[in-house]
């Protein structure tokens, strides 16, 4: 008894949040003295969040960055938030929106498991983390019929 009245308590707490689900996280690899690299993904909240900030175990500082063409020139900056909307997704991906990953500790080996840990914020000013498995690789998924000859 007293642990179905437990679990009915965890579950309202967790309903008050917003329902963010990270999707085909992936995080490119690198080579030896490379000190940076991206981190991609789709992210879908039921509710309106913003994501804040990120960090992990593999790097000193995580950075939020969106790519963008100015003239003839691609140009990187920071950005404070990427918002989400409700019911709506956002893609991280080459050439758009990414998390910077500064100062990698150890070089990023395709094959391998990157855990991030996402930072989100609701429009009330709640804070919310999400944790993410990204996986290591070296370019975008490509699907079938598409392959080959990416990401130069
Ligand atoms: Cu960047």
């Amino acid at each position: 008894m007293k642990h179905l009245i437990t679990v009915s308590l965890l579950f309202i707490s967790l309903a008050a949040s917003a329902e963010i689900i990270v999707k085909d996280a992936w995080v490119r690899t690198t080579v030896a003295e490379q000190k940076v690299t991206g981190a991609f993904m789709q992210i879908t909240s039921d509710k309106a969040v913003k994501l804040v900030g990120a960090n992990s175990t593999v790097a000193e500082a995580l950075e939020i960055h969106e790519m963008s063409m100015q003239g003839d020139v691609m140009k990187m900056r920071q950005v404070n938030e990427v918002v989400i909307d409700a019911g709506k997704s956002v893609e991280l991906k080459p050439g758009s929106y990414h998390i910077m990953l500064m100062n990698l500790k150890k070089p990023v080996q395709a094959g391998s498991t990157v855990n991030l840990n996402l930072e989100f914020q609701d429009t009330e000013g709640k804070k919310q983390s999400v944790k993410v498995k990204a996986q290591a690789r070296a370019s975008a998924k490509e699907d079938a019929g598409h392959a080959h000859h990416h990401g130069h």
